[in-house]
């Protein structure tokens, strides 16, 4: 019996959004993966050729995923694996102190890169005085540390540590669906993305008939809220009576998104159907040189989450005095802006500067900051605003006026890179862990819901007049 070349319920290609290749989805396998120990359990590509995913059990549908092997990619996209190796601007707009375990003061200044009203970067200027010069990327792989420290070339890591795993797999039924929205947190070691997603969709899940109301139906996607919230430590963050401190996402763990939802838009009148899936890799990838094949999914994002930690900013005396660490921005917006450049050339077009892109900026812990009832925090922190989304500029422009005035100007680099930008104070927990566990009494999500809801706006999920904005263009069209 000789089946169609390729499932019916399927187009011909399918963009990967982990690698970002065109996947042949005549070629691809179709296989069945354990969600909680992610193995291949089963091939149903013959079953799903003959009916596509009808041929595969209802229970089984949600753990269906098309197999992404080198094979079956039509294309190696620009940047895959040969990336040229590009010196980065010296980008680090804000002395970035380093201190001792216990100290509160800078025992060494990194960077004092260029100034924060610079004009951006101008490539047809030649080489910015604040490049570095080409061979400081020793290795030749594009990415560039920001501490400037040159330490001797460590052993090469294990391979799985720094490469996306392959092959690797995609939903069947995120293939299927036409609009996608690909939303990454970006942001160092530590910095709270994965407890800020945590309180994000925990909130999304609570606020169905206040998102009703800006024309929004949210529905996970598959059953992925089910395995998200069976995850031990997941389930102990969100229950009540336990609030346990969630764990460190780490390096090798999959790059695949970690939850998604189906958002039906309704608001123009039309019902559209968006798939909306949030990236939250561990903080390190973003400032590791070796770790950009497992980057490559930021190039195909639709929207970015810039997670700022609060915990980061040193001193007080009614002012901040700087940052202990890097946030890591630079480095991801210089290789947006690089990728940009590079697929513009090859289809002869000029790049586009800003980046097309809608991004937040979101200060997280901002608990720590309202604990030192520092006034521009306060001022924001406990209102109950998240639907109250006039006041997004204006809240915005406090957030600017607070990183500028508190040393903090490195985290404001999104503001210039991208097309529309959105600034933000939240917490996740509300206060700080203690031995594993927070304190239940304290524990609440303050505000993490609005700048999710401001990217809504910007990419025109929601009216883009709700926050008193333009629609953002960067949103991929389905294809
Ligand atoms: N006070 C306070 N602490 C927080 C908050 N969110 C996270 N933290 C703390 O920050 C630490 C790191 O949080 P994560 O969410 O794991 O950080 P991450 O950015 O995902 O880190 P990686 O997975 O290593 O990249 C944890 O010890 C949390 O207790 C918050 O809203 N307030
Ligand atoms: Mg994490
Ligand atoms: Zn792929």
């Amino acid at each position: 019996m000789s089946y169609p070349s390729r499932p019916a319920d399927l187009p011909p290609t399918v963009n990967c959004p982990y690698c970002l290749s065109h996947i042949d989805t005549s070629r691809a396998r179709s296989v069945i993966r354990n969600i909680a120990t992610q193995e291949v359990v089963d091939d149903v590509t013959d079953a799903v050729r003959r009916r596509g995913l009808l041929g595969v059990a209802s229970y089984d549908r949600g753990n269906t995923y098309l197999e992404c092997r080198r094979e079956v990619r039509l294309d190696l996209v620009q940047g895959e694996y040969d990336y040229p190796g590009t010196a980065d601007p010296l980008d680090d707009m804000t002395t970035v102190v380093m201190n001792r375990p216990g100290e509160d003061s800078p025992t060494a200044a990194f960077t004092d890169g260029i100034g924060f009203d610079d004009p951006e970067e101008d490539e047809s200027a030649g080489p910015s005085p604040f490049s570095l010069a080409d061979d400081a990327d020793e290795d030749g792989d594009g990415w560039e540390s920001t501490t400037g420290a040159q330490p001797s070339p460590p052993l090469p890591p294990p391979a799985d540590e720094n490469e996306l795993p392959e092959p690797h797999y995609i939903p069947y039924e995120y293939c299927q669906v036409r609009r996608t929205l690909n939303i990454g947190l970006i942001g160092t070691s530590s910095s709270g993305k994965s407890h800020l997603l945590a309180a994000m969709l925990y909130r999304m899940q609570e606020e169905e008939e206040r998102l009703a109301e800006l024309g929004l139906k949210v529905e996970p996607f598959a059953e992925m809220w089910e395995y998200y919230v069976q995850r031990e430590d997941i389930a102990g963050f969100f229950a009540p009576d336990r609030r346990t401190v969630l764990r460190r996402t780490s390096r090798n763990d999959p790059v695949e998104f970690r939850m998604a939802y189906t958002v039906t838009s309704t608001w123009t009148g039309e019902e559209t159907d968006y798939v909306v899936s949030f990236f939250d890799v561990a903080g390190e990838l973003f400032l590791d040189s070796k770790a950009r094949s497992r980057l490559q999914f930021i190039y195909g994002l639709d929207a970015y989450i810039f997670v700022a930690d609060g915990q980061a900013l040193y001193g007080w005396g009614g002012k901040r005095r700087g940052l202990r660490h890097p946030s890591g921005f630079s480095n991801v917006i210089n290789k947006l802006r690089q990728n940009e450049r590079l697929v513009a050339r090859a289809k002869g077009k000029t790049p586009q500067n800003p980046l097309p892109q809608p991004a937040v900026v979101v200060l997280a812990k901002a608990d720590l900051l309202l604990a030192q009832k520092e006034y521009w925090v306060s001022r924001w922190l406990e209102l109950d605003d998240d639907f109250v989304l006039k006041t997004v500029d204006e809240e915005s422009e406090d957030v600017y006026v607070y990183c500028a005035t508190n040393g903090a100007r490195e985290w404001l680099y999104p503001v210039n890179a991208f097309e529309d930008v959105t600034l933000h104070f939240a917490s996740a927990t509300g206060c700080e862990e203690q031995d594993g566990h927070y304190n239940k009494r304290k524990f609440r999500h303050m505000r993490v819901l609005r700048p999710l809801l401001s990217l809504f706006a910007m990419t025109g999920l929601i009216d883009p007049k709700t926050i008193n904005h333009a629609y953002v263009k960067g949103v991929r069209e389905p294809l």
